[in-house]
């Protein structure tokens, strides 16, 4: 008898074909978003769930879960997951690190760059009928080249963002829970590690690519966005909490910094609905890791997660052209 497994939510069809030689799939394709309730009926004979950020996989729904062995995010990010309810449990938690650092490293330069040349803005305003005429005023915004980066959150992603950084000639501060090895400052630009407070000071740029926990929570408040430069720009590519969103709407309301470009919100998707009415944010809807190649692949991480985890002796592997056939 195969094992019985839940994909929670819509993805390639291809992965649920390469998973229904080894599992029986309970899929979604219909992308509905699962009540916690109904995430719980459905895991109940459940062996295994490729989960995405949206799942919230609890104590309570761990626990509900009988037969559960496996929860694969389908993420680098698992906050998603009570991992220590998880461990205690005996149920293995996977993620898919690596194969999305340089795609989300381009979008947080994608979002830099818009936010601080008012991409989005200008484009709203053209579309809109507003182009008469030249200014020597029009739209001006922050230099990028030859600027500080600061980058909250040096993980691979935040390592890929500062090796882009040379081509621009920027100075990188960097904080983190630990210090990189000279080895990878050097390659990260040369970046510079510093305490949170004198990073917020000094850059003109701040990206946030640290992981959510109940300490990263609100890592960036009020007090915070006090301390960054009046032209500064910060960019969220990790996790809503990790800003106060009320705090941010507010500093933008009020340019006590230049502008914000965010991917993720607290309680996304449905964003605080004062974002929409401020210019200088640039928004989008979590999609950092959204190219065709890296979607493809952490699906393709996931199942075979799932697959190790589930089936570890299992002769593999996919077959190799399962994900791009
Ligand atoms: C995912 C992400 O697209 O990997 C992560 O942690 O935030 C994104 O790449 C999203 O979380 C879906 O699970």
């Amino acid at each position: 008898m195969k094992p019985k497994i839940l994909m929670a939510r819509a993805v390639f069809p291809e992965v649920i074909a390469g998973l229904q030689q080894y599992f029986e799939v309970e899929s979604n394709q219909e992308d509905r978003i699962f009540s916690a309730a109904e995430l719980a009926s459905r895991l109940q004979d459940k062996d295994g769930v490729i989960a995405t950020a949206s799942e919230r996989i609890s104590a309570e729904l761990l626990a509900a879960s009988p037969r559960l062995k496996a929860v694969c995010n389908q993420a680098v990010g698992y906050n998603n997951i009570d991992v220590v309810a998880a461990t205690k449990a005996g149920v293995m938690v996977t993620n898919t690190p690596d194969v999305l650092n340089e795609t989300t490293a381009d979008f947080g330069w994608a979002l830099l760059m818009a936010t601080a040349r008012r991409v989005t803005e200008s484009e709203h305003w053209l579309r809109a009928g507003h182009w008469k005429q030249w200014r020597y005023d029009s739209f001006l915004g922050a230099d990028v080249h030859g600027a500080t980066l600061g980058i909250i959150g040096m993980g691979r992603i935040g390592q890929a963002i500062a090796r882009r950084s040379l081509g621009f000639d920027m100075q990188v501060l960097y904080h983190n829970r630990s210090r990189l090895s000279p080895e990878l400052e050097a390659r990260a630009n040369q970046a510079r590690y510093v305490g949170k407070e004198e990073l917020l000071r000094q850059a003109d740029h701040v990206i946030l690519v640290l992981p959510y926990s109940k300490e990263s929570h609100h890592t960036i408040g009020a007090a915070e966005l006090a301390l960054m430069k009046p032209g500064a720009t910060l960019v969220n590519l990790a996790r809503g909490g990790i800003v106060d969103d009320l705090a941010l709407i507010a500093a933008l309301r009020d340019h006590k910094i230049a502008a914000a470009g965010l991917d993720v919100f607290e309680n996304e998707p449905a964003l605080h609905p004062d974002f929409l009415d401020l210019s200088n944010v640039v928004l989008t809807p979590h999609i950092a890791s959204a190219s065709e190649p890296t979607r493809r692949a952490m699906a393709d991480c996931a199942a075979r997660n799932l697959l190790a985890a589930l089936l570890p002796d299992k002769d593999r592997p996919f077959p190799p052209n399962l994900l791009n056939p």
